[in-house]
């Protein structure tokens, strides 16, 4: 088995031939909904179908495509990528770290994630994007299980104290006064929450819920990357508005919310 900070580099390699990028700066993981926002980013000068890149598993989800687009943004090299996968697709957390570790190993030092999410907090109802402030990572895996990783990454026993960087996340919150922050629950899915476990969520302190996004934090944070959280409120949680929850109603507000997200990661490259 190839090991996964080597399958990285190797991805890295072939993504830097492929889209003529020889280092990026930024890479932002798009997730639900945020792919079409972040069309307002400029037009991509290369796009590689992650499937044609080593260790790149094939998204299972509707909305989430394969690719990676390179952009030029005011001189700062980005790569975003689309076609998140996740744990509940039945991927380990090495596949869907992946994506993430290929970026870095190709020069990201700033590793923006976006999701859609559950809201726990009824002030910040569908359409708010809230920063990850802190998280707690209730899938009950990390990408640091395994072998200890090669030289020059750190230890596997990684230092999550700052895993959402204070210095993003007051850069940003300078920028678009109008986002607050929250503490983003990471369940394994893929069946939503009951209301009692949304209860217990609330109770631990946290404010949004979702299916993403944590262990491709803590895989960027001990490559070393700087890592920003965005999450878009898509839905109430479990019990905390009457209404059922449905996958279409999560894809309706992501589009519905499109242009104000490009607007919005317009406004927060300059900070970046
Ligand atoms: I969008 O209510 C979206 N993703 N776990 N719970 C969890 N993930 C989500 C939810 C939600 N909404």
């Amino acid at each position: 088995m190839t090991h996964p900070y080597q399958l990285a580099t190797e991805a890295a390699d072939e993504l830097r031939v492929r889209s003529g990028v020889d280092s990026y700066d930024v890479a932002i993981v798009l997730g639900s909904g945020w792919k079409e926002g972040a069309r307002a980013l400029g037009t991509p000068f290369a796009e590689v179908a992650t499937g044609t890149l080593r260790g790149f598993v094939a998204p299972t989800v509707v909305g989430h495509a394969g690719q990676i687009f390179s952009l030029d943004v005011n001189g700062v090299k980005v790569a975003l990528v689309s076609g998140r996968v996740h744990l509940y697709e039945g991927y380990t957390a090495d596949q869907v770290a992946h994506p993430v570790r290929t970026v870095i190993a190709a020069g990201a030092r700033k590793v923006v994630l976006t999701n859609a999410c559950g809201g726990i907090d009824p002030t910040k109802g569908p359409g708010s994007v809230v920063v990850i402030k802190d998280h707690i990572n209730l899938t009950a895996t990390s990408p640091m299980e395994g072998d200890v990783p090669p030289a020059p990454y750190g230890s596997r026993f990684v230092d999550l104290t700052d895993l959402y960087s204070r210095r993003l996340r007051s850069a940003v919150l300078e920028a678009a006064p109008e986002l607050s922050e929250g503490v983003y629950v990471g369940f394994r899915g893929p069946h939503y929450e009951t209301p009692a476990e949304i209860a217990m969520a609330r109770t631990m302190g946290g404010t949004l819920v979702g299916m993403s996004t944590v262990l491709e934090a803590i895989a960027a944070r001990h490559m070393g990357a700087e890592v920003l959280g965005l999450c878009l409120v898509s839905n109430f949680a479990a019990g905390v508005a009457d209404a059922p929850l449905s996958h279409l109603e999560v894809l309706e507000a992501g589009q519905a919310a499109t242009s104000s997200l490009g607007e919005l990661l317009a406004r927060l490259m300059p900070v970046l």
